[in-house]
């Protein structure tokens, strides 16, 4: 290791470090808490690019969807309280996300803490459940060993979100000190024993199906899914946003397991005799809120493959449980004997078939059909275009009439947070300018971050938003139309005019109020050179793809509610 002789400043030596483990970009809300950081990124900015946002929760989330997009922890730096409290959303979503991230606080002097000094926090006690690892660097010396705790912590094992608290006398300090190599990414194989034991239950099943999703895929692990499900004719069914880990249009493909899912999917899990689940935590979304699977012991036979330990028997007792990351399990399972001609090749048919069957949508009232224009952006969007949600009603078109191809085209927010959808995409295309990226939003749920519009013209990141106007927050108005018809409580909104409001910000603008107008608006904002948004106004009658706002109120009074 090369024993540093000069002195460098604290924030000197963090950059430094970042440089080290391979960071190319990080995003920010600037604060004075920080400043001798942002002062070594200045020297830095050939290698890092710093992206400035308007908000953090907007910035947390763009680290947060770089970190999904790109397997490597997303930066995201930040202010002290009021900062912290804001990018909090994003760590909250990194961590249900499995997403690996890091993010960055600015802290108060180490002789003005426990006074609580102007924003002045306990990062520890308020991150405590939200993240995985909390560090407070209280000395500039420990600063190369610390960030690389950091990211090895932040990929390796389950990969999620790590805080780390930098006092600001501490990044002015000058110290001498080592750098340490960039991190390295572990892998964690079955063993032996457990492929022996996996290869009898599947010379047992009958009807196994597979559930894929969680955090840690890479292009490499999706590909040997792929081979996976060919090798052994085996169903993939994709976890609660999790549809790009298995090419849609792919003949083993069963469909998605979150609010949209297939009613015959659902029998599947129901009636599959081997479920075999592959980095999914097989959470409260993807079981139809814990009925699929029975707790704590499934009356399928399940093997259970996730790479954080602790999360093997935390709610099912599994029948194989294998620590094991993704690419480390499915690596050693296709070297396996490939199986002829199994048994349940047509319960894997079929579950195609299903599949095929649930993308077919019925009209809804009004004059937009959201169904029609899902099947036109299938067929007009390269495979590699990338979709992006946050949570609202609305999703379910992405979710359910979307075929999404490849791996890393579909980046929503597990955790079901509104305001992700535009962030996100921002991120997505800074990334990989070369791709098309498209976010989805509600009419409340882009409100949430629509001030990162300004981000997107700044940066030149020319996404094309979708608004869909229904001018309420339909998803609760449709719990409350179920649970307490007609009394409609805290659910209405009045709204700008969102074209206008694009264009205000520099971006080029379209209203879409019928089917058909829709495909020349896209082509506009595509033609346009600028990041684009369309609003579209859907008739509020078509709250879901399924059943209008009057339909859910009748039934609910039907039964009586
Ligand atoms: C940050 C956050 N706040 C509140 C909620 C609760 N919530 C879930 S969906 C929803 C309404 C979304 O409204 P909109 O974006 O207009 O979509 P719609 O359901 O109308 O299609 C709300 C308030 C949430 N999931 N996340
Ligand atoms: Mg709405």
């Amino acid at each position: 290791m090369e024993i540093k002789t000069v002195t460098r400043s604290g924030g000197q030596v963090l950059v430094d470090a970042l440089r080290i483990h391979g960071v190319e970009r990080a995003f920010c809300v600037p604060g004075e808490s920080y400043l001798a950081a942002l002062d070594a990124l200045h020297d830095a900015k050939d290698d890092i690019e710093l992206i400035v946002c308007r908000q953090e929760g907007g910035a947390a989330y763009m680290a947060e969807a770089y970190g999904k997009l790109t397997g490597k922890p997303g930066i995201c730096f930040v202010t002290r309280g009021p900062g912290a409290t804001n990018a909090s959303v994003g760590v909250h979503t990194a961590f249900q996300d499995s997403t690996p991230m890091i993010l960055f606080i600015g802290q108060v002097a180490r002789d003005q803490m426990e006074r609580e000094a102007f924003q002045e926090i306990d990062y520890r006690r308020m991150f405590g459940q939200m993240a995985k690892w909390v560090v407070e660097i209280e000395d500039a010396a420990r600063i190369p060993e610390l960030i690389s705790q950091a990211f090895h912590r932040a990929v390796n094992g389950r990969p999620g979100p790590v805080v780390v608290a930098l006092p600001e006398d501490m990044l002015a300090d000058h110290v001498s000190v080592a750098d340490v190599p960039a991190f390295k990414r572990v892998e964690a194989h079955p063993g032996d024993e457990q492929l022996a034991e996996f290869v009898a239950l599947l010379e047992k099943a009958e009807r196994p199906m597979v559930v894929a999703g969680g955090g840690g895929w890479t292009a490499k692990a999706v590909e040997a899914l792929k081979t996976f499900s060919e090798t052994f004719h085996l169903p993939v069914a994709a976890s609660f946003r999790c549809q790009d880990l298995f090419d849609n249009t792919h003949p083993n493909y069963a469909g998605d397991l979150g609010l949209a899912a297939g009613p015959k999917l659902i029998q599947h899990v129901k009636n599959c005799d081997l479920l075999i689940s592959i980095g999914a935590r097989l959470g409260e979304m993807t079981t139809g809120a814990y009925t699929l699977i029975d707790i704590p012991v499934p009356k399928q036979s399940l093997v259970h493959v996730h790479p954080g330990a602790e999360e093997l028997g935390r709610v099912y007792h599994a029948t194989l449980p294998i620590n094991a990351s993704v690419g480390g399990f499915l690596a050693r399972a296709n070297r396996l004997p490939p199986i002829a001609v199994p048994r349940w090749k047509e319960w894997t048919a079929a579950a195609h078939a299903d599949y095929l069957e649930n993308l077919q949508h019925a009209q809804v009232p009004g004059p937009v059909q959201m169904g029609d224009v899902m099947a036109w952006l299938r067929k007009q969007l390269p495979a590699d275009a990338i979709l992006t949600t946050g949570a609202g009603n609305y999703s379910a078109w992405a979710h359910r009439f979307y075929q999404y191809r490849t791996f890393r085209t579909q980046l929503g927010p597990t955790n079901g947070s509104m305001g992700y959808g535009v962030p996100a995409a921002i991120a997505a295309k800074i990334t990989d300018r070369n791709r098309t990226v498209v976010a989805f939003a509600g009419d409340g749920c882009f409100l949430m971050n629509g001030q990162e519009l300004a981000t997107a013209v700044q940066y030149d990141a020319r996404v094309i938003v979708l608004v869909i106007n229904n001018g309420m927050y339909g998803t609760i108005r449709m719990h409350q139309e179920r649970n307490y018809p007609g009394r409609v409580s805290g659910t209405q909104l009045t709204n700008p005019d969102f074209a206008a409001l694009a264009r205000s910000y520099g971006l080029h603008g379209e209203t879409v109020e019928a089917t058909a107008d829709f495909a020349a608006a896209f082509e506009r904002c595509e033609a346009s050179g600028k990041p684009a948004l369309i609003e579209i106004r859907i008739d509020p009658e078509a709250l879901t793809p399924k059943m209008s706002l009057t339909q859910i109120r009748e039934q609910a009074v039907a039964q009586g509610k």
